[in-house]
C-alpha cells in the first residue's frame, strides 16, 4: 500500500469529521499526519515492520494504531462507523471552493442533495433559495464554484506553476517601486504538485503594490484582498497570493512563505530553544525585541545556527539538522549539465534536422548532445532500421565537422520489448555510442512480468541509460505497475543510469524515487527529451527534481564531458559481459 493511499484514508477521516462538527484539535491531528504522511520518502509499510512509525512527528499513538489498522487489513473500523453516520458522498460537495461542510451538511439536510450535478441543478433552478442561510449571492458563488473545480480538478504539476511565475515576475519586476520579486511557497520548493502560486515582493510601499497586482490584465477574479495580502484566481484557474513587504523583511518573508510548514515549526523550535529567539515573517528577534536578522534568507538561517538551506530540501526531513552543522554539500545545478543524454531528429519523430538539435544545444552552453532517434518497433514508418542507422550516422558525422554545434553522439532510443529484449540487433547496439531504453508498449503489463522484462534490459551490455522508467504521461496515464525498487537495485548493481525525465508531460523519476535512487547509489541523468529546441529549456524541471532528490553533481552522468560519459559506457558493458560470463 502506498503513502498516498493512506494519506487519502486519513483525509477522508478528517473531512468526515468536519461535516459531523467534531473537535477542531481533533480535525487537526489527523490533517497533520496527513502532511507528514505527504513528505515522507519511506514506505509506511516499512516503518511499520521496522516499528518506527511513531517516530514520525504529529504521529502518536492512537494515529499509529489507525494506520496500522488500515495498512495491514486495508481498512478502518473507524472510517467505517464514520462513513455510516455521515453520508461520504457530502465530500464531494464540500469540494466546491467556497461551500464549507457545515452549508454541505445544511443543504443534505434540507433537499437531501448528495451530488455535484444534483447541487447545480438546485442552484440553476434556484432551489437552493430554500435552504436556511442561503442567499442569491450565495447560490451565485456555488455555481461559480462548482464552475471553477470543473477546470480545476486537484493540485497541478509544479511546471505550471513555474511557467505563470515566468510570467507574473517580469510584470511584476517592470512595476514602479518593485524591489524585488520571487517564487515562493511549494512552486518555489519544486514539490510535484502545487496547490497555487505565492509570490513575494520588496517594496517601501507594500500595500500599493498589492493594490495594482489586482489589476493585472492577467488576473481573472480577486479572491480576497487586504493590507499586505492579494488572492488572485487567472484564466487557467491557478491561484496566486501575492505578497509584499518592506525590503528589511524580505529574506525572513521569503524564508516563511517558501515553507514547508514543516521545515518552519522545526525552525521555529530551534530558535526558541537557542536563546529564546523569535522567528516570523518580519525578522529574527530576541525577548527584549531586537531585531538581529531580516533581510537575507541567509542572514536568518545564521541567526539561528545554520547554513543556508536550498529551498527544494526544506521539507522538515532532517536538513536543519545537518545545516546546523555546516554547508550543505551543492545540489545539481542547470549550469553542472554539460550536454543532454536523450534526444530527438526528424530521422525518427523529432521536428528538426540534426544540425538544428545541435546548434541549439550548442546555443545553450552543452557541449554535446546524444541523438537517440526511436528505433523501428515504435515507428515503424519513421523509425530507425539498422540500414536507416548507418545513413543518419553519415548525417551525424558530418554534423560533427561543422563549427557552432554541439558534438553529437551516435544513440538510440531503443524499444524494450514486452519479454524485455531490445528492438535492435545486437550488431546494431555495439555501432552506437549511447543507448537509452524504454518501455513505450504492453504498459499495462502485471508487476512482475514489466518488472522482470525492465531488469532484463538493464543487464544488457548495450543499455546505458533507462529512460522515462514509470512510462507515466502526466496528461493522460499514470505509472506502469514497475516495482521501482528492484529497478533501483539492478541499476547500481549493472551501472545503468536512471533518467529524470524533464518533459513537463513526464517528470519521470519523480523526486521520491530519484532520491531512493540515490539513497541506494544508482547514477542519474537529467535529460529533456527534446523533440524541438524550445525542449532542450525544460531541463530546469528534471533539475529541480535532481534537487529534491539531493543529487550532487557527480551522482549525475551528464555532468560530465562527453567523454566522461563514453567511458561511463563502456565500463557498464565491461560490467556486464563479466557478469554474464
Ligand atoms: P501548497 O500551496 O499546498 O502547494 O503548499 P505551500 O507550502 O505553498 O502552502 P501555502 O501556499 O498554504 O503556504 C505557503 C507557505 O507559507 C507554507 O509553505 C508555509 C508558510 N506558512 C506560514 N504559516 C502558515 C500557516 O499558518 N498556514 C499555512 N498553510 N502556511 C503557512
Ligand atoms: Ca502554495
Ligand atoms: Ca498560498
Ligand atoms: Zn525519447
Amino acid at each position: 500500500m502506498r503513502n498516498a493511499d493512506v494519506a487519502a484514508m486519513l483525509n477522508r477521516v478528517a473531512d468526515l469529521l468536519e461535516i459531523k462538527g467534531e473537535n477542531f484539535f481533533k480535525i487537526r491531528a489527523y490533517r497533520e499526519a496527513v502532511r507528514q504522511l505527504d513528505n515522507l520518502t519511506t514506505e509506511v509499510e516499512e516503518l511499520i515492520k521496522e516499528g518506527r512509525l511513531k517516530e514520525i512527528p504529529g504521529i502518536g499513538e492512537a494515529m499509529e494504531k489507525k494506520i496500522v489498522e488500515f495498512v495491514t487489513s486495508g481498512q478502518l473500523e473507524f472510517l467505517t462507523r464514520l462513513e455510516s453516520e455521515v453520508p461520504p458522498a457530502l465530500l464531494e460537495l464540500t469540494r466546491v471552493p467556497g461551500l464549507g461542510p457545515r452549508t454541505a451538511k445544511d443543504i443534505y439536510d434540507a433537499l437531501g442533495i448528495l451530488s455535484l450535478d444534483a447541487l447545480e441543478e438546485a442552484a440553476q433552478t434556484h432551489r437552493l433559495l430554500l435552504v436556511r442561510g442561503i442567499k442569491a449571492r450565495t447560490e451565485e458563488n456555488i455555481l461559480k464554484g462548482i464552475a471553477m473545480l470543473k477546470r480545476t480538478e486537484g493540485r497541478r504539476f509544479f511546471p505550471e506553476g513555474w511557467i505563470l511565475a515566468d510570467s507574473l515576475l517580469t510584470t511584476l519586476r517592470s512595476m514602479p517601486g518593485v524591489l524585488r520579486a520571487e517564487i515562493a511557497g511549494s512552486v518555489r520548493r519544486a514539490r510535484e504538485t502545487i496547490s497555487d502560486l505565492d509570490l513575494l515582493v520588496a517594496a517601501n510601499d507594500p500595500d500599493a503594490i498589492c493594490r495594482e497586482f489586482a489589476l493585472l490584465p492577467q488576473v481573472d477574479e480577486v479572491v480576497a484582498q487586504g493590507g499586505t495580502k492579494t488572492s488572485v484566481r487567472v484564466r487557467s484557474g491557478m491561484e496566486v497570493d501575492l505578497r509584499a513587504v518592506k525590503p528589511e523583511s524580505f529574506g525572513a518573508a521569503w524564508q516563511y512563505f517558501t515553507g514547508s510548514q514543516a521545515h518552519n515549526v522545526q525552525l521555529r523550535g530551534r530558535s526558541e530553544r537557542m536563546g529564546k529567539l523569535k522567528i516570523n515573517e518580519y525578522g529574527v528577534f530576541r525577548e527584549d525585541g531586537t531585531k538581529i536578522a531580516g533581510e537575507t534568507e541567509e542572514e536568518v538561517y545564521a541567526a539561528v545556527g545554520c547554513a543556508w538551506i536550498a529551498p527544494e530540501l526544506r521539507e522538515g526531513r532532517g536538513e536543519i539538522e545537518l545545516a546546523a552543522q555546516g554547508p550543505l554539500p551543492p545540489l545539481v545545478q542547470q549550469e553542472d549539465l554539460r550536454g543532454d543524454l536523450h534526444t530527438h531528429s526528424n530521422w525518427s519523430d523529432g521536428r528538426n534536422e540534426i544540425a538544428v538539435m545541435a546548434r541549439a544545444a550548442r546555443e545553450r552552453g552543452y557541449s554535446y548532445l546524444v541523438m537517440t532517434d526511436h528505433t523501428q518497433s515504435l515507428l515503424i514508418a519513421q523509425g530507425l532500421t539498422p540500414q536507416r542507422f548507418l545513413e543518419r550516422a553519415a548525417e551525424i558525422a558530418s554534423v560533427n565537422t561543422a563549427h557552432g554545434m554541439a558534438r553529437v553522439l551516435n544513440g538510440a532510443e531503443v524499444d524494450i520489448l514486452p519479454d524485455g529484449s531490445l528492438d535492435l540487433p545486437d550488431e546494431s547496439l555495439a555501432g552506437l555510442e549511447v543507448v537509452v531504453a524504454s518501455v513505450h508498449t504492453a504498459l499495462d503489463q502485471q508487476r512482475d512480468l514489466i518488472t522482470q522484462r525492465v531488469l532484463t534490459a538493464l543487464r544488457s551490455p548495450h543499455v546505458d541509460v533507462l529512460a522515462h522508467p514509470t512510462s507515466r504521461r502526466l496528461d493522460r496515464r499514470g505509472e506502469t505497475n514497475l516495482d521501482i525498487d528492484a529497478v533501483i537495485a539492478e541499476a547500481v548493481k549493472t551501472g545503468t543510469a536512471l533518467e529524470i525525465n524533464s518533459s513537463p508531460w513526464r517528470l519521470d523519476l519523480n523526486d521520491s524515487w530519484a532520491r531512493k535512487a540515490r539513497d541506494a547509489g544508482a547514477i542519474l541523468a537529467i535529460d529533456t527529451d527534446a523533440h524541438y529546441p524550445a525542449e532542450f529549456d525544460s531541463v530546469r524541471y528534471g533539475c529541480a527534481i535532481g534537487r529534491r532528490a539531493g543529487l550532487t553533481p557527480d551522482r549525475v552522468l551528464n555532468t560530465g564531458d562527453a567523454d566522461a560519459v563514453l567511458a561511463h559506457c563502456r565500463a557498464k558493458a565491461a560490467r556486464a559481459v563479466a557478469n554474464f560470463r
